[in-house]
């Protein structure tokens, strides 16, 4: 018999990766693992009749000869097969393929059929599998697919996504694939116990400065373990605006602490440090789950691995223009012009006897002469306060600066208030796409 494994509390895209492989393999058995996210769950009780499936636990082992595991090759996360990865183990005949695009781990499995591709969804592999060899699919199976690739892609906008994923599901459009059904469970309200949850982790969670960067920890205590950690996770994150989140839910009296992190993957390796944990995941999304600790002692561990991996994100000096052309107070607007013409730059900070005063730009300029005003000193042009920044200042501060007061340019001074660069948007937006493609 061939079985179809993937990871405990099975979200879409491995739910999907399991039915695409059935797809390519006809007779292939999906042993579900003993938990389902919430919005599977759902999914599954109303489509289980369609697919051949079983729970893991209720696979003879002794009759498999054939294991595919998608969505993990971490043999650790992978007890509900232990039995059938033994047999293997001992010599028996069993053939093993993987399918995953998660990153590498010591405990991970090899397989005789090995597909591991960094894609924003390993669902994505498959599908392109099921293209090439012309496998039919109907309106409601290229709804599944489409959900695995929507749900790990965050709709096609995490940082892993790739062109692949985006191909592959414009494919699944071409072949049915429902939004509306999408839509219904990608966006399932949150249940009272997740609201009161999310309210908690909003209300309790401490900053942490990890090097340039904020970081979120949330301990929480509940009787029994419920649905959705994970989106109350990654709500929480976005809403309370942090570059990641940790949650340490201590669950029940049996010492365990379920850990889900959420980051921007640009900025903060939350997988990395969940996989010290023993757990797994992506920079962006990550869980784990440690037996016999407190959540405190645990949420030490983790910020302990983010302080010796601090994120570096990147700061004002590595993108700031330097040096600095400077016009008087006293200059006329008419010789600024050319002045600002003649260094090729479009503006300009304002020195009075040494010290910065302003920033002129092209456009004050422009609106003043044009009312015939050019005759007169820049001071009679300057419009709104000076604002500054620092060489050492994360670049995200320095746009959020300028979003908040409107400037397009911001005079860097050192710590001795000396002007050391400039900092345009120009120069913020050259910084801002390169990080996305990063
Ligand atoms: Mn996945």
């Amino acid at each position: 018999m061939h079985v179809v494994a993937t990871h405990e509390n099975a979200d879409f895209d491995a739910l999907a990766a399991c039915v695409a492989v059935q797809k390519l393999e006809p007779g292939a058995l999906i042993a579900l693992p003993r938990r389902l996210s919430r919005a599977v769950r759902e999914y599954w009780s109303l489509h289980k009749d369609r697919f051949a499936a079983a729970r893991a636990s209720d696979v003879d082992p002794a009759t498999v000869d054939r294991l595919t595991v998608v969505d993990l090759r971490d043999r650790r996360r992978l007890g509900h097969v232990e039995a059938i990865l033994a047999r293997r183990d001992a010599g028996e005949e069993v053939t093993l393929a993987v399918y995953d695009h998660h990153p590498a781990t010591p405990t991970d499995l090899s397989g005789d059929v090995h597909v591991v591709e960094p894609l924003g969804a390993v669902t994505t592999a498959l599908v392109e599998r099921i293209r090439s060899r012309q496998v039919p699919i109907d309106p409601a199976e290229a709804t599944l697919l489409a959900l695995g690739i929507h749900q790990d892609t965050g709709s096609l906008t995490l940082g892993h996504t790739t062109p692949r994923d985006a191909r592959a599901f414009a494919w699944l459009l071409d072949h049915g694939a429902d939004l509306a059904v999408m839509e219904r469970y990608l966006q399932l309200p949150l249940a009272d116990a997740q609201l009161a949850a999310l309210s908690a982790v909003l209300h309790g969670a401490r900053r942490e400065r990890v090097g340039a960067v904020e970081v979120g920890i949330a301990t929480l205590a509940i009787e029994e373990m419920f649905d959705g950690l994970a989106e109350i996770t990654a709500e929480a994150r976005r809403l309370g605006g942090f570059d990641a989140l940790i949650t340490f839910t201590a669950v029940g009296r049996r010492g365990a602490v379920q850990v889900v992190g959420r980051s921007r993957s640009a900025l903060v390796d939350i997988g990395g440090a969940l996989r010290a944990l023993g757990g797994g995941g992506h920079r962006g999304a990550a869980a784990a789950l440690v037996k016999d600790d407190t959540p405190d002692a645990v949420a030490g561990r983790a910020l302990a691995w983010l302080h010796a991996h601090p994120p570096s994100p990147r700061v004002v000096a590595e993108v700031m223009t330097t040096p600095v052309h400077t016009v008087a107070a006293s200059a006329t607007l008419a010789a600024v012009a050319e002045q600002l013409a003649e260094w090729g730059v479009s503006g300009a900070p304002v020195e009075r006897d040494g010290e910065l005063i302003a920033v002129l730009s092209h456009r004050d300029i422009d609106r003043a002469r044009a009312k015939g005003r050019g005759e007169l000193p820049v001071t009679s042009h300057m419009s709104g306060s000076l604002r500054t920044t620092r060489p050492d200042a994360p670049l995200e501060d320095a746009l959020a600066c300028m979003v908040e007061h409107d400037v397009g340019r911001l005079p860097v001074l050192d710590a001795q208030g000396a002007l050391v660069g400039i900092v345009t948007r120009t120069d913020v937006r050259r910084a801002l796409y390169a990080n996305a493609a990063r």
